[in-house]
């Protein structure tokens, strides 16, 4: 563990928000459905008494105000899961006969191993040998198919090299949520879209089969953590891509990678065997914390560094299959390094200040660059999925007008990119492609809309479609 983290709330053995103890203040309770239930569960019976008082005071009947629970004090030891270097949840092996029936975790495969696609394919096989017991994860991943409008597809996965490699991005939302997170979807067209970049990409989310305790997340018992599309185990991806976008929720990082079976550190993590793990988004802003665990940081936008990073994984595959899968892995990620975006710890010796704070990153070697810089495109390197999100749950769209902000507060990541607004034709045929589905909704997902130079025309269009 690197010393950036020692001693911080986060990563302590409470690993994460949802440990915290209700009177400590030194941890930010983020809002997310494992933290909100702990603090829900603390507050319900106060607010149910105050609500009877009330309505006593009103002359009106209400339930009978149950008794408040005693909340924790101090002296009270936080209930926690097991620290962070031990062993993750235990996974039961699988069961689905269409399981190779090897151990859940780490699966045994050969770097040369070809790729599932077309995805779907595999699931059907799948589903139809599971018939009369279908298992309640694919159970939900055929619903979440069925409900799913793609806007931007469909894509011609059968074009793609026969060897493409398996592109996983793991998104700490539920099913709408999921449908939010605009980064990796945007990623996930391009890398289906573009026939010349030799990776299939696939989604898995939190679904709401995973069963919740503490802080972790597990498959329901029996079941392996899949993806959405080939309906694969997510540990047998070449890449997983995690989005992460704000820093308060880096303990979805270890929990997704815990869920799948991917062990958590990059130097346990065995080329050819175990998923090369890539971070993004505004969350890895600060790469440093995480330096240990993950393998490679897109910062800014990764249009153009990911699909590089597929290049380089997908060459190194052929070309290093009979190395030392340390050597190899040293090699690829060395090579990552020299590519423009592309952030890799392992190749960099981080000074950290004893109060906290970096004084120095220095390279390993000469051979990678003293200075990484973030990526940030011009609209013309930047396609459609980047503004409108490619797949709608069937009821609402979603558009990114603006990229960036005008200002620059130095408490917030968005003032970092340049400005950018989304061309309004694009908007305007996204608004009509929805109506022809019927969907009702459209989400404007930009914290500066009102920067926007069309929001006018662009409410107006939405308008007059009412
Ligand atoms: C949509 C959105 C959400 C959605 C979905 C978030 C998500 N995971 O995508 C929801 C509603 C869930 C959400 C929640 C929150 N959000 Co928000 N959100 C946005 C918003 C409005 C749009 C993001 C977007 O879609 N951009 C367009 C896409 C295409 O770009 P992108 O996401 O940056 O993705 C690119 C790169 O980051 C990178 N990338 C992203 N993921 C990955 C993954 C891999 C593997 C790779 C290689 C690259 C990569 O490549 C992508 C393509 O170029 C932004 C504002 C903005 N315009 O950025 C705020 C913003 C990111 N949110 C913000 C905040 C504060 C939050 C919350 C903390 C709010 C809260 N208090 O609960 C939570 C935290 C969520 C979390 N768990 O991390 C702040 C962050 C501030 C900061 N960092 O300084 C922002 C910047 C808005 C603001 N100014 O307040 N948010
Ligand atoms: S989005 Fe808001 S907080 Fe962030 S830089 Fe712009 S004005 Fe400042």
């Amino acid at each position: 563990m690197t010393n950036a983290l020692a001693g911080h709330e986060l990563f302590t053995q409470q690993e994460g928000l949802n440990g915290l103890d209700f009177l400590n203040l030194q941890g930010s309770y983020h809002p997310n459905d494992l933290g909100q239930t702990l603090i829900s569960n603390a507050l319900t019976p106060t607010v149910n008494q105050a609500v009877g008082y009330a309505l006593g005071n009103l002359g009106l009947v209400g339930p009978p105000a149950p008794d408040p629970q005693p909340l924790p004090t101090v002296d009270t030891p936080p209930v926690v899961d097991p620290p962070i270097d031990s062993p993750p949840v235990e996974q039961p092996p699988p069961v689905d006969p269409g399981d190779p029936g090897g151990p859940v975790v780490d699966p045994p495969r050969p770097w040369t191993r070809s790729p599932t696609p077309p995805p779907r394919a595999a699931a059907e096989a799948e589903r139809k040998a599971t018939e009369t017991h279908m298992s309640r994860l694919l159970r939900e991943i055929e619903d979440i198919m069925k409900s799913e409008i793609p806007l931007c597809g469909p894509y011609r996965l059968t074009g793609k090299v026969p060897d493409s490699l398996r592109v996983v991005f793991l998104l700490p939302y539920m099913r709408e949520m999921s449908l939010m997170c605009m980064g990796p979807l945007a990623l996930y067209d391009l890398v289906n879209r573009g026939s010349d970049i030799p990776a299939v990409a696939e989604r898995a989310i939190r679904y709401s089969c995973l069963r919740a305790s503490g802080n972790r997340l597990a498959p329901p018992e029996g079941e392996v953590y899949r993806t959405i599309e080939s309906a694969s185990p997510v540990a047998t991806a070449d890449i997983v891509g995690v989005s992460i976008a704000n820093s308060g929720d880096l303990p979805s990082f270890f929990r997704l990678l815990d869920l799948a079976g991917i062990p958590r550190r990059s130097a346990d993590r065995v080329f050819g065997r175990h998923p090369l793990v890539v971070g993004g988004n505004g969350g890895f802003a600060n790469p440093e914390i995480l330096a240990d665990y993950v393998d490679v940081v897109a910062l800014g936008e990764g249009e153009a560094s990911m699909v590089e990073l597929i290049r380089v994984v997908h060459r190194a595959r052929g070309a290093h299959a009979a190395m030392d899968p340390e050597l190899a892995k040293e090699s690829v990620l060395e090579e990552l390094s020299r590519v423009p975006g592309l952030y890799v710890p392992a190749m960099y010796d981080c000074e950290l200040r004893p109060g906290g704070g970096v004084t120095a990153v220095r390279p390993r070697t000469p051979r990678v660059p003293a200075k990484v810089r973030p990526q940030f495109l011009g609209l013309d390197e930047l396609h459609a999925a980047h503004f409108v999100a490619p797949i709608s749950n069937g009821k609402r769209g979603v558009v990114v007008p603006t990229l960036g902000c005008r200002w620059a507060c130095h408490f917030c990541t968005l003032g970092v990119p340049p400005f950018r607004q989304a061309p309004f034709e694009l908007l305007d045929a996204y608004l009509a492609e929805l109506e022809k589905h019927d969907i009702a909704q459209v989400v404007i997902s930009s914290a500066t809309f009102t920067q926007y130079g069309k929001r006018y025309a662009l409410l107006d269009c939405r308008r007059s479609r009412n």
